[in-house]
């Protein structure tokens, strides 16, 4: 079925913002990796965060940590698309799926995602032409560098210049293949290929990239910034997490990518009603 209307460009006219929640089905994330456990659990999880307040589910198949290692497209096939289809059997929710490779893209079109989310900005090839075929969204993302890499020494001229710079591109490079900006959604990319200083010089000057007039994602749930500022380990980093949210969101982010969907929609009511007051 032909959408009307894209799910990007009804963000743009959503004023609240949309808490997308974290799905990994990447082997490491579950400790018995049986294929029907496996489901079962993804499903789980994903009613809960439903529950909690999430508008959009963001499935990964292919871990983006620096120094992971690379995926096979088969592989991330098989992780990703079983479960794509068991949520939208059951659930009524926007589904994201966060991949960089042009034949699983293939396959979450054919099965009903609403978006794809390249952490690689649709750089790789065919996945150009393969979105301009379809009607789906795609948020693309900042990297310098690839994850195996990306730490080492990043370098900017200037780091918000750049970053914008890249999205011009990027965006002139789906606008002329025929993706329209109304599929657009942009994200600056919190941790691939920033110091530690470069992270929170973004999360300042975030409301930037409003600029553009296309909705922006933010990223940061339990991120190596929030954990090497704070010394707090992947499980203590809650409090980091849901402030960098709300300065995210402050900035105009129209999507906050996060594990903790409970904790995100209370801090984003409050700062939703203090927001209306202003
Ligand atoms: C991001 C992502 C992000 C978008 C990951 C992690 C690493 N996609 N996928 N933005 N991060 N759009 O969650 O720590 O920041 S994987």
């Amino acid at each position: 079925m032909l959408k009307t209307r894209s799910y990007a460009e009804q963000l743009l006219e959503i004023s609240t913002p949309q808490v997308m929640g974290i799905l990994n089905v990447t082997p490491d994330s579950f400790s018995d990796g049986g294929k029907f456990t496996q489901i079962d659990s993804a499903l789980f999880q994903v009613e809960q965060m439903i529950i909690d307040g999430a508008n959009i589910i963001d499935i990964g198949g292919e871990s983006t940590r620096p120094g992971a290692v690379d995926v096979s497209e088969k592989d991330e096939i098989a992780r990703v698309i079983p479960v794509l289809k068991a949520i939208k059997e059951r659930f009524d929710v926007i589904v994201s799926i966060d991949t960089s490779k042009a034949g699983v893209m293939a396959e979450a079109i054919t099965n009903d995602a609403d978006l794809i989310n390249d952490v690689r900005a649709l750089q790789n090839d065919g996945c150009i032409a393969l979105l301009a075929q379809s009607d789906v969204s795609v948020c693309l993302m900042h990297m310098q560098g690839l994850p195996r890499t990306m730490q080492t020494s990043p370098h900017y001229n200037n780091l918000i210049d750049d970053i914008k710079h890249f999205f011009d591109e990027r965006i002139a490079q789906c606008n002329h293949a025929g993706i329209q900006n109304q599929r657009i959604i942009l994200d600056p990319g919190f941790g691939f290929g920033k110091t530690q200083a470069q992270n929170y010089q973004l999360l300042a000057h975030f409301a930037n990239f409003q600029s553009f007039n296309l909705p922006l994602l933010a990223g940061l749930s339990r991120k190596s910034m929030i954990g090497n500022l704070l010394n707090r380990n992947v499980e203590e980093r809650l409090a980091g997490s849901l402030t960098t949210a709300v300065l995210a969101a402050q900035q105009g982010a129209k999507i906050i990518r996060v594990h903790d969907v409970k904790e995100t929609m209370d801090a984003l009511k409050i700062l939703n009603a203090v927001t209306e007051q202003a």
